[in-house]
């Protein structure tokens, strides 16, 4: 019942000049894999061993800390590698419409994500999170995310980005935005639209 490093999908220069090969590696390969293996650690003799991954996010509080942290970044880091590609999409008409209503356009929530991100002190994630049928930006620190019952703004997450430094400092070291800047170039709009389907 161990939960297990999800395979990224795509090969780890997929998403080049963005996101660079080297970042990806480490990034699956070490640190997705670290969070899952102390995830099962933490786990490992507890009631939590037979939960879902969904189903301890939305109990979190109830967890040491390890849990919150490796559970956390296990689910973040698995929806992450899902909504990057290398091949150019863009959102479904009626995500698309969704954006227009609450953010203008795709770049008003560009920018509201981008300074959701920028201004995450220290590490964490920016989300677009589906919250009562309508699109919300927010962001946590460390490895939290929306589905967490401590979560400041609650909802399902469609999008998040990784602000962690492991992130991007190897390209773009302390440029933050200019990392943010660039990550809309791999977004892979066709998995969003459709986890914003089955979110809303
Ligand atoms: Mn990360």
């Amino acid at each position: 019942m161990a939960f297990t490093l999800p395979p990224l999908g795509y090969a780890f220069d997929a998403l080049e000049p963005h996101i660079d090969a080297t970042t990806m590696q480490i990034h699956h390969d070490k640190h997705h894999q670290a969070y899952v293996d102390n995830l099962n650690k933490a786990l490992a003799g507890t009631e939590g061993e037979n939960k879902t991954l969904e189903e301890l996010m939305a109990n979190i509080s109830k967890y040491p800390a390890a849990v919150r942290n490796n559970g956390g970044g296990h689910y973040n880091h698995s929806l992450f590698w899902t909504i990057l590609s290398g091949h150019s999409s863009k959102p479904s008409a009626e995500l698309a419409a969704a954006i227009d209503a609450a953010f203008g356009n795709l770049d008003g929530l560009k920018e509201k994500m981008n300074t959701a991100g920028a201004t995450r002190f220290g590490s964490g994630w920016a989300w677009l999170t589906v919250t009562d049928g309508k699109l919300t930006v927010s962001s946590t620190a460390n490895q939290d995310n929306p589905l967490m019952d401590i979560a400041e703004v609650k909802g399902t997450p469609i999008l998040g980005i990784d602000v962690w430094e492991h992130a991007y400092y190897l390209h773009y070291q302390n440029r933050r935005p200019d990392y943010l800047k660039a990550i809309w170039n791999v977004i892979n709009w066709d998995v969003v639209s459709a986890n914003y389907a089955a979110a809303k």
